[in-house]
């Protein structure tokens, strides 16, 4: 099974709905002016707080390439793109966008759009090719003369210390099913801080647990592949504790100016068809994706739903060390579930179709910027209003190319566009949200889709590995530019 994909043959919404849809709610805005467009043209546009903070996000294995070099030792995702028909074409994060040797042009290309921040992970297995004990010197090494490269640019480095490459040695102990995880994550968390920290201020520990939990553990349609409730749901509680141990040990280390979080994938849980007879259902899914990684971490409980099964995994002082404060929470939104009850499904609650007229993404994804603000609205609500950033949102689309030779990707400025308005609605109404970083800035390594799929602002060419702006990438400029986004 393959993330979040949406069987077709369940999908019977096919009408657009009209472009721009977001754009109406907000047109009452105050904050509504004129900002000029690409031609000089002034275009009525919903302007950003002034410290708004614009950027974009990558990660490892999607990227880098360069996977047997100085030093990298095996990770997950190696292991399992190589094993035959996991992927989508057999492809494979050997080569990826190769940024581990082109990652100063790609720099450029952030810092030609403007960009003042950059979210990377940092691959475990290049720092600790074991997953524990000796550091590889080399592979911390490239992470310097990035940090080096994105500060004489002037963009702030966002690392996050883990996006999915889990040390295949590790894996073989166990990985995230073993509960030992805590402490070899939290030595990691240590030396890589230790190297980057005198110049990296924000530090995210984990990149959607849920979802490595849910795909990886519960499904095995991502690395390491393993299957079932029970691996997936302590898969999820050994993330919460490794993310929880090293908080607090980042915190006693402490870099006085650091400021610490976790990136969450956060999607809103909806009832297919609004009826009563799939709400359980939904409740399931929001307390297994959404709710099973943010309330230890808020509120220092398990939801509802799952506390006896994860109680029974659970230690009697975990929820204690899982609770620790963050300076902030990276969302990563890209659109609602649509829940109903489905008795093969692992927790007894399968995907169903989005209301009709709801428009899809390449893959099948729903295109629901409201549900963005309906997450923002939560965290301010149920979950003190903490300091958040959109770490991850974008699409994928096939791209086409236009008669210039260049990807006219209008439906992905149209995604984005709708994206940013409801966030601006959100900081209207009140929501803590201080930044954004689009997925992503190169077409990449899509998991389980390999690289028929594409979410980047800049197209790379799987042969010569050009990369080349889509008019995308312009459009995110001139928003960053104007810090504002044009209703048209
Ligand atoms: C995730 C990851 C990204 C994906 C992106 C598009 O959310 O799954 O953080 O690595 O590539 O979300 O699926």
């Amino acid at each position: 099974m393959q993330r979040r994909t949406f069987l077709k043959t369940a999908l019977k919404a096919t009408a657009a709905t009209a472009a721009g849809a977001g754009a109406l709610a907000v047109l009452g805005r105050e904050t509504v002016q004129a900002a000029p467009g690409a031609a000089g043209a002034v275009v009525p546009s919903v302007s950003f707080p002034m410290d708004f903070l614009w950027g974009v996000s990558t990660s490892s294995y999607q990227i880098e390439g360069a996977v047997a070099e100085d030093g990298r030792g095996p990770s997950v995702w190696d292991t399992y793109s190589h094993s035959f028909g996991r992927i989508a074409n057999g492809d494979t994060g050997d080569v990826a966008c190769d940024h581990y040797h082109r990652y100063a042009e790609d720099v450029d290309l952030m810092a030609k759009a403007g960009m003042k921040a950059y979210r990377f992970s940092i691959a475990w297995p290049r720092v600790m090719p074991q997953g524990t004990g000796a550091v590889n010197a080399k592979g911390l090494d490239f992470y310097d003369r990035l940090t080096d490269t994105l500060l004489a640019k002037g963009i702030q480095p966002w690392p996050c210390l883990f996006h999915w490459d889990l040390p295949q040695a590790l894996q073989d102990k166990g990985g995230w099913t073993n509960r030992d995880i805590a402490g070899w994550f939290t030595d990691y968390a240590l030396a890589v801080t230790a190297r980057l920290g005198d110049r990296a201020r924000n530090w995210a520990m984990l990149n959607e647990p849920s979802v490595v939990a849910i795909f990886g553990h519960g499904t095995g349609g991502h690395a390491p592949g393993l299957t079932g409730r029970q691996n997936c749901l302590k898969a999820i509680h050994h993330q919460n504790l490794a993310q929880g141990t090293a908080l607090a040990a980042l915190r006693q280390a402490g870099g006085k100016n650091w400021r610490l979080g976790t990136v969450l994938s956060l999607q809103p849980s909806w009832p297919v068809g609004g009826l009563d007879s799939n709400y359980p259902a939904s409740l399931m899914w929001d307390a297994l994706w959404n709710r099973s990684c943010l309330d230890p971490l808020f509120k220092g409980r398990f939801p509802e739903q799952l506390e006896a099964e994860f109680t029974r995994i659970a230690k009697p002082d975990d929820l204690a060390r899982i609770k620790q404060p963050v300076d902030f929470l990276g969302v990563n939104y890209y659109s609602r579930m649509h829940q109903q009850p489905d008795p093969q499904g692992l927790f007894g609650t399968g995907y169903g179709s989005a209301p009709e007229g709801t428009r899809k993404t390449g893959m099948e994804w729903p295109v629901e910027p409201d549900g963005l603000s309906e997450i923002l609205a939560e965290l301010q609500e149920k979950y003190g209003n903490p300091p958040v950033y959109v770490t991850e949102n974008g699409a994928d689309y096939p791209d086409s190319v236009g008669p210039n030779g260049r990807v006219e990707d209008r439906d992905r400025i149209a995604y984005l566009r709708d994206h940013l308005l409801a966030a601006a609605k959100s900081i209207d109404e009140g929501c803590n949200l201080k930044g954004y970083m689009a997925w992503t800035l190169l077409d990449n390594f899509e998991w389980s889709e390999g690289y028929r799929r594409h979410f980047g602002l800049v197209q790379v060419d799987r042969k010569t590995l050009a990369r080349t702006p889509k008019a995308s990438y312009d459009w995110y400029a001139s928003v960053i530019r104007n810090n504002a986004v044009p209703l048209v």
